[in-house]
């Protein structure tokens, strides 16, 4: 059931928590991190500058990085087993922005929230969009599902939905699609993510070439749909849900479906969308040399869709990801500004915990990114010196960018250390009090 909503009520609870977190006596940290965080920010700065790399655009390059926040992301998720609730869990739609915008007043990182449909359809538009821009939170691509049925439906997707042998279902997936589109467009959303589960359990369960001449003449049909100022993100993932095949496989599958659409159609990458020891780095290297490259998830991987928190498990491969990221952003103008959001759902740690961690992880290997001398690894490969290509990467990487990162959050009015400080906080203590122990978000 949805608890209806009362803007007053939510406007007194934000002031409440804004108040609570931007209050810079409980925020501030005490003095001695401060003068812990100043040493160490002067000692790395210093040591930047007699390696002539600049500081200021540094901070503004990590200031200006925001990345969504998926709507589904702030319960408790859930494995294929079971489901065990977290704590004051955000029940409707408004309290997960405030959960947003939580996160945001800590880490000035998540300006913006990715919306799932129909898990969370917007009440009364006008009263979201001002909570919103309360919060200074966006809305970033809306993602349509076509993975569940939804109550009431009157075709089922069991055995597909864009790609569906039947005309009927496929209609009602592309409707929906198009309705998520209507959605996005009153919030001021400017993309749309489609995740395909389609796929197939056993061989000769499909025809291959039906299900993905099925799939290609929908994503044209929802395409259609799209502003001029709007672009379609076609996402891919190797397995999962179904075992056997998946219909838009890989980013090979995605970038030939985007083609095929038109130029607002782009490939997303989703890091645990792929096979073991996938070569992601190239992956996204390629897509933003062909001007491919539109939204991009963020979660780690041991091994398949695992939703860990994203650096946790191979923070150099992401360093590598993100080299790529930064290279593509400095040299590729065929590629549009991504759309980066978070895409995990935890069912062990607090959710806002794991998000603060998430955000920290993101900025800290940009971060590092940002580091690596280009024009001297230019040379280095002119040169065919493997070793020195190797020393610049490790150079970069094992850089402690720690106080950069800091610096840049202390520079936009928010805590040295967000994790700390929300426990300090109490936050989710105080959230359990506002809405109760048992409350349970709609997603996974
Ligand atoms: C999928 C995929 C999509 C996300 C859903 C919830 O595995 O990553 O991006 O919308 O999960
Ligand atoms: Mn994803
Ligand atoms: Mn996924």
């Amino acid at each position: 059931m949805r608890v209806s909503f009362k803007l007053h009520e939510y406007k007194l609870r934000i002031k409440y928590i804004l108040t609570m977190i931007i209050n810079p006596n409980k925020l501030i940290s005490d003095s001695k991190e401060i003068s812990n965080h100043n040493e160490q920010f002067d000692h790395l700065a210093n040591r930047l500058s007699k390696q002539n790399i600049e500081v200021k655009p540094l901070l503004d390059k990590l200031a200006a990085f925001q990345v969504a926040i998926p709507s589904w992301a702030l319960g408790a998720g859930g494995t294929r087993f079971g489901r065990y609730s977290y704590f004051g869990e955000p029940a409707t739609l408004e309290q997960k922005l405030e959960d947003v915008g939580v996160l945001h007043s800590l880490t000035k990182t998540a300006g913006a929230v990715s919306l799932h449909i129909p898990w969370d359809i917007p009440e009364d538009y006008k009263a979201i969009k001002e909570l919103a821009q309360q919060l200074d939170l966006k809305f970033d691509a809306v993602n349509s599902n076509t993975f569940q049925d939804a109550a009431g439906a009157k075709h089922s997707y069991k055995f597909g939905s864009l790609s569906n042998t039947s005309k009927d279902a496929r209609q009602q997936a592309i409707a929906h699609n198009k309705e998520v589109i209507q959605i996005g467009e009153k919030l001021g959303s400017k993309s749309i993510t489609v995740w395909l589960a389609d796929g197939s359990s056993f061989p000769g369960q499909h025809n291959f070439q039906t299900a993905l001449s099925h799939t290609q003449d929908s994503l044209k049909e929802i395409y259609k749909s799209l502003g001029e100022d709007w672009k379609l993100f076609i996402e891919y993932k190797p397995y999962e849900p179904y075992f056997y095949s998946t219909v838009i496989q890989d980013w090979g599958t995605s970038l030939m479906l985007a083609n095929e659409c038109g130029e607002k159609a782009y490939t997303l990458v989703d890091l645990g969308h792929h096979l073991p020891n996938t070569n992601i780095e190239q992956i996204v290297s390629t897509l933003m040399f062909k001007g491919k490259l539109g939204g991009f998830h963020f979660n780690d991987s041991k091994y398949g869709d695992d939703d860990i928190t994203v650096g946790s498990i191979k923070p150099y491969a992401l360093f590598l990801i993100f080299n790529e990221l930064v290279y593509g952003m400095a040299n590729n103008p065929q590629n549009p500004e991504l759309s980066w959001m978070i895409d995990a759902s935890h069912n062990l740690k607090d959710p806002l915990e794991d998000l603060i961690q998430s955000l920290e992880s993101i900025q800290i290997t940009y971060a590092k990114a940002l580091l690596v001398d280009q024009e001297r690894l230019k040379q280095a490969q002119q040169h065919h010196d493997v070793s020195l290509c190797q020393e610049i990467l490790q150079e970069a990487y094992l850089t402690d960018v720690r106080p950069l990162v800091r610096q840049a959050r202390v520079q936009s009015n928010a805590p040295i250390d967000p994790l700390k400080t929300y426990r300090n906080l109490g936050v989710r203590e105080e959230l359990i009090k506002e809405r109760g122990k048992n409350t349970v978000a709609t997603g996974l």
